[in-house]
């Protein structure tokens, strides 16, 4: 069943299903009381659904009721407004029609000024219970934060994934940096972690910030590009400033081209602290790792996803989700203490520096699960606010300048967005840890507070709510020593801006260095003015690699370096946790497989394959030229689920193409199977045929690649082809090919499509 075609009533009945509950599907408190979970009552029982148990009481359903107004009276017609007279003018009374047209009018919320466009699931997170997969009996000498000493609990969670420049319209699959913010509901109150997909910034000091991002939206003259850095102010602004340099490297290889959100590392970027009981701090820095792997799209393939399948990545998560294959990330930390940050040859409070994994390794120490979408997109994703301030005892702060600025800049934000200062009790933001303070008022204020007192101290209502001690659970802040002058100056020991920026080079296979390439002379080859072209050559990439320098300057009409710039390092140091190609764990779960089909086609062979990738956690598709019931050779029939007008090569991770002479032949005379084949190939995807099925791949001419001759199966590169009986060879063969994702030892430059 796809998303599209699950109704709602499917949907609450997952949810109820999914939450312990009575038989109207209403969850239930864990007391077996009934009654629906406030901020105050859920309390200390946090467990996966004490979220769920807290929306409810704000979930609403219209099913089988009558239309009201906002006001609880229910309405008679909602067509036509209130006329004096048929034809004549219409009425101020009419208090349905200014309602609801109020209602409409304010609609839209002003979008988030970097990060509009996402989407986002709730889950839950768990530590493991399993000491072997990491240190993960060590972690309460690490951190008191309570979500992470109980393998048995589970803390609700909600994350937002998203872009960065785009605004809330643009497509999905642009060049970007990717959003990876959660949402943890603990019950010590609600810790954000608010992320990307990539573990440098572009900046070290917040200050620069509003200048970066005047610099990659769209020019302010004429508003173009949208959801690009493919133009002269961004590259402008990167040439002025190598501090840019490290992440420019990620942020032109596949990294900014993720094939899913649910294939996407995570990374808290800055270095954070980590505090136990004792008062004793450790620095960590927080990584999300992917159970399905780290994979990427290609750039011709984004370009062609933003025509055919703007929401790619939205709607990715969404229909996995909903088709029951819940995303899953491991949770894992560097821990480092302040001796060793000394060791370091860069500042750990440089947010333009990773802490390499060959220096600190990563720890394993729990995992997130997606399991729900949400039901009111606007309520759940659209107001959803994070805070990277909003942390739970355990978890303080280091002093990178640019997470303390951020510090205060998501607080302000949210006042721009909502209007006020009560957007923490929007139900989305609303932690489940218990809540009482002497705020009562502002814009929409939600909570009715009992009470005479407002303020503190008070001696009326017992000076209630009481300032809780550490060893009650009180927030108090890391006792770091901080002496110094006033300064406004940038550390010497930030001053390194390419040692990282080659790490990474050196650590990227053949084919990812070519990616980055391709992407360099496209978005240099955007810039209009030579010499910002010649200064992102001259000044930044000649001094990561000269070779690469080199390359950048050929494809985009400038003189090539003669020497390697004068900061060049000259360390040939990798490491291997920096290339995707390293992070392709053997699974195709939840990879999405077109099956070409056409009447005639041969029953055992689609009966056969599908069953093996299914079984292999797969989604696969038929497609065929027209919808409705197709017949096999033998009399089974299937129904498609795309049609040619509304499926591309670029909505699917591979191709087969099963035998049966009469499907063949009448996909061999249409022009639409030929160009999947041969799209599919030219972005590196796994594609396999099988009996009359592989003289499809014949007529379009696959350049250097052996297709099997009588009797045999072959793989070439990616591309599986059988003309034996040995299906089952044949279909092992297809998914040891998906497995690998995409097939770089091809050459496809000749094609085409
Ligand atoms: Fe953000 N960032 N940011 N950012 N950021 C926002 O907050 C900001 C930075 C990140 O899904 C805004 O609510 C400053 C780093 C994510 O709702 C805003 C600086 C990282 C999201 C803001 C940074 C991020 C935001 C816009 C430099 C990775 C989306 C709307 C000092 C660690 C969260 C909003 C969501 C959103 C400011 C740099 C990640 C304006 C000033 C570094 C994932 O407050």
């Amino acid at each position: 069943m796809t998303a599209d075609d699950q109704s709602d009533t499917d949907r609450a009945e997952d949810r109820a299903e999914k939450t312990p509950g009575d038989a109207t599907g209403k969850p239930t408190r864990a007391d077996g009381s009934g009654s629906t979970g406030t901020s105050d009552d859920v309390g200390d029982e946090v467990d996966e659904n004490s979220k769920h148990e807290q929306l409810e009481e704000v979930r609403e359903n219209p099913e089988g009721e009558h239309l009201t107004t906002d006001h609880g009276v229910k309405v008679s017609d909602t067509d036509n407004s209130l006329k004096a007279g048929e034809r004549g003018p219409t009425i101020m009374e009419d208090f349905h029609f200014r309602e609801k047209m109020t209602q409409f009018d304010h609609e839209s919320i002003p979008e988030r000024v970097v990060h509009a466009r996402g989407t986002g699931a709730h889950g839950y997170f768990q530590p493991y219970e399993d000491p072997d997969l990491g240190e993960y009996d060590d972690i309460s000498e690490l951190t008191k934060a309570g979500l992470f000493q109980d393998p048995d609990q589970k803390t609700p969670v909600f994350t937002r994934f998203s872009t960065v420049v785009g605004s809330r319209g643009s497509s999905d699959t642009v060049r970007d940096v990717r959003g990876f913010a959660t949402k943890f509901y603990t019950e010590e109150g609600n810790w954000d972690l608010v992320g990307n997909n990539m573990p440098p910034f572009f900046i070290q000091d917040a200050m620069e910030f509003p200048d970066l991002v005047h610099a990659i939206k769209p020019e302010p003259d004429d508003g173009i590009p949208q959801a690009s850095a493919a133009h002269d102010t961004f590259w402008d602004f990167a040439s002025l400033k190598p501090e840019t340099t490290h992440m420019l490297m990620w942020v032109l290889s596949g990294r900014a081209l993720p094939r899913a959100y649910r294939m996407m590392q995570g990374f808290g970027v800055h270095t954070f602290r980590l505090v136990n009981d004792d008062g004793e701090s450790v620095f960590v820095k927080f990584h999300w790792t992917p159970k399905l792997g780290t994979h990427q799209l290609v750039w011709d393939e984004t370009t062609k996803l933003w025509g055919k399948s703007s929401d790619f990545n939205r709607k990715g998560l969404y229909d996995v989700i909903e088709e029951g294959y819940d995303p899953e990330w491991e949770l894992g930390v560097q821990i480092f203490d302040e001796e060793q940050a000394e060791e370091f040859d860069f500042d750990v409070l440089d947010p333009t520096k990773i802490v390499p994994e060959t220096e600190v390794p990563v720890r394993p120490i729990g995992k997130m699960v997606l399991n729900e979408t949400p039901d009111n997109f606007f309520a759940e994703v659209e107001q959803v606010a994070f805070h990277p301030g909003n942390v739970v005892p355990g978890i303080d702060f280091s002093n990178d300048p640019l997470l303390q600025g951020r510090l205060f800049s998501y607080q302000d934000t949210q006042l721009n967005r909502f209007g006020g200062a009560n957007w923490d009790e929007i139900p989305i933001n609303r932690p489940i840890a218990e809540r009482h303070n002497n705020q009562r008022a502002g814009f929409m204020r939600q909570e009715i507070n009992e009470g005479k007192v407002s303020y503190k101290p008070n001696s009326i209502g017992d000076d209630d709510p009481q300032e809780a001690p550490a060893e009650e659970g009180g927030y108090e802040h890391y006792a770091e020593k901080v002496d110094g002058q006033k300064i406004r100056n940038r550390s010497d020991s930030f001053e390194d801006h390419f040692t990282q920026a080659r790490l990474f080079w050196n650590s990227m296979s053949d084919a990812e260095k070519e990616n980055i390439i391709g992407a360099a002379h496209f978005e240099l080859g955007k810039v209009g003015r030579v010499e910002i072209r010649e200064r992102m050559v001259y000044d930044l990439f000649n001094n990561v690699d000269h070779e690469f320098a080199k390359r950048v300057a050929e494809g985009i009409g400038i003189e090539t370096p003669e020497e390697p710039g004068d900061q060049m390092p000259t360390h040939d140091r990798e490491d291997p946790s920096l290339s995707m190609e390293n992070r392709t764990p053997d699974t195709i779960e939840t990879r999405k497989i077109a099956m070409l089909i056409d009447d005639g086609f041969d029953d055992e062979h689609v009966e056969t394959l599908r069953s093996a990738l299914e079984d292999e956690g797969a989604r696969v598709k038929v497609v065929s030229k027209v919808l409705g019931e197709k017949s096999g050779a033998d009399g089974e029939t299937v129904e498609p689920d795309k049609h040619h007008v509304a499926a591309a090569s670029v909505s699917f991770d591979a191709v087969v193409i099963p035998g049966g002479e009469e499907s063949v032949d009448a996909m061999r005379g249409q022009g639409d199977p030929k160009h999947f084949v041969a799209e599919a190939f030219k972005h590196y995807k796994p594609i396999a045929a099988v009996g009359e099925g592989t003289t499809l791949f014949e007529d379009v001419d696959l350049p250097e690649t052996e297709i099997a001759g009588e009797d045999e199966l072959v793989t070439d590169a990616g591309v599986v082809t059988c003309r034996s009986d040995d299906l089952e060879s044949f279909a092992e063969a297809f998914v040891d090919a998906i497995a690998q994702h995409r097939h770089w030892d091809r050459n496809p430059e000749e094609v085409p499509a």
